[in-house]
């Protein structure tokens, strides 16, 4: 198996033009995206080990997500084609400057997932799994897929990782607390923004949130905290100030990229204070291309900024 294995849903993605609704825009720019496989893209860049699956239906979006993922060199050798389910779509735009998401995606064949769709000696057989709060959002299928695919990691000895990426579209806020808290408890690594937190904890108070998760076992990794991340490893806090994005595009996806930079710092042997440097990096590069995924950068990129001043001068 790769060192790290992650799944969930893969959608087409259409953008109009930027500054163009998609009521006026007369083309529509084709790319396709999704939290995990983003992240599995980002991974691979920096020379990880990855693999990533999910259902992807029999069509042009499902072979074209397949054939870009293997070409990045992540692993795909999990993924199915669903017959009778498509590929789910999704649609971006900016509305009075603001991003507005349009989901297709209700009997996808990613929704569709059952925990019979695992195969457990590949999770067994990683060092980390990655999951996210999406996936659980899709269907009860897809929930209790998450939960057995996290279950088997632990019994396992695999480490799991955890990006709640609340979307509050799919389901509500009372859903996902339910799903995701406990989902919180089983990571060793937990990787919420504060945005999020606030939410899945219903409060604004940060000594409450900092005290529910000092509460947990893993170690929690805060984004967006101000400027900062902050990380709380064992009651201990570090706040690592964020590394400046030259020119901001699309923010979409800087979460992933984040959390992509992190685990493959983490997979490197870095301690997570240097883990989340690395992970800022990765993260402020995504922005400033659009797309997902496809400003993501190469070790030696990243590398390369780590050691340089730029960082030193904030
Ligand atoms: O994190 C970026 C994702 O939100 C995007 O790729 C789409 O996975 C996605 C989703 O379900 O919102």
């Amino acid at each position: 198996s790769p060192q790290i294995v992650t799944f969930g849903e893969s959608m087409a993605l259409f953008m109009p033009e930027e500054h163009k609704s998609i009521e006026r825009a007369a083309t529509l720019e084709q790319s396709f995206g999704g939290a995990e496989s983003n992240v599995a893209i980002g991974l691979a860049r920096l020379g990880s080990s990855v693999g990533w699956f999910g259902a992807l239906g029999d069509d042009p979006f499902g072979k074209l997500i397949m054939k870009t993922m293997r070409g990045e060199g992540v692993d795909i050798s999990r993924v199915r084609f669903n017959g009778e389910a498509p590929t789910g779509m999704m649609f971006r735009e900016h509305v009075a400057g603001r991003l507005a998401v349009h989901y297709f995606r209700k009997g996808s064949a990613a929704s569709r997932m059952t925990p019979e769709d695992l195969d457990e000696d590949y999770i067994r057989g990683a060092k980390l799994l990655h999951v996210t709060g999406i996936t659980c959002a899709l269907s009860e299928d897809c929930r209790r897929t998450v939960r057995r695919a996290v279950d088997i990691a632990k019994e396992a000895g695999v480490l799991v990782s955890f990006d709640p990426n609340l979307r509050l579209k799919l389901w509500s806020i009372e859903e996902a607390r339910q799903t995701l808290l406990p989902l919180a408890e089983d990571a060793d690594y937990f990787l919420p923004g504060w945005d999020e937190l606030k939410l899945l904890y219903n409060t604004d108070d940060y000594a409450e949130v900092k005290e529910r998760l000092n509460a947990l076992k893993g170690i929690s990794v805060i984004k967006g905290m101000g400027d900062a991340t902050v990380v709380l490893d064992k009651g201990v806090e570090t706040s690592i100030p964020f590394y400046p994005a030259e020119q901001v595009v699309d923010t979409v996806g800087a979460g992933d990229g984040f959390c992509a930079g992190f685990l493959a710092g983490i997979m490197k042997g870095m301690t997570p204070t240097e883990a989340v440097r690395l992970a800022s990096i990765n993260g402020s590069l995504v922005v400033q291309m659009r797309g997902d995924w496809e400003a993501l950068p190469e070790w030696d990129v990243v590398e390369q900024r780590m050691s340089a001043k730029a960082w030193v001068e904030r």
